[in-house]
């Protein structure tokens, strides 16, 4: 945990978050400037800066969540029609927090290439 962190702080339970899953490892909550009508950020607890500090022991957790991604469009009803999983690495790409996460989009179309 990273005590400035506004992710860790929400995963601490100190700061309200609009929770749609959680397990032993990773949490899914709904973001504050949704950008479509399906958009939840999925969090891994542990704190990791950015996708370029990710070692091979975090690839089971990167894998759990694709597969909870998945999980979570279908229970929410929007992974029929698609849906975007989406990660900002560094401030050029649009990273503006700085503990890892993977934006869940959908129940829109998308257009490529984004933004
Ligand atoms: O995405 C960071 C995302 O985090 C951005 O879409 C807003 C969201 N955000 C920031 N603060 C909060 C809180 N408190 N609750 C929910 N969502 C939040 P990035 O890819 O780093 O730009």
């Amino acid at each position: 945990m990273s005590d400035k962190c506004i992710f860790c702080k929400i995963i601490a339970g100190e700061i309200p978050g609009k929770f749609v899953y959680e397990d032993e490892e990773i949490v899914a909550f709904g973001d504050l400037n949704p950008q479509a009508p399906h958009h939840y950020l999925i969090v891994p607890r542990k704190h990791i800066r950015t996708t370029l500090d990710l070692t091979t022991a975090d690839n089971v957790l990167i894998g759990h969540i694709h597969q909870v991604a998945g999980k979570l469009a279908h229970d929410l009803g929007f992974a029929e029609d698609g849906f975007r999983l989406v990660n900002n690495c560094n401030e050029g790409a649009g990273q503006s927090v700085w503990h890892i996460h993977f934006h869940l989009l959908g129940g829109r179309d998308f257009s490529w290439p984004p933004g």
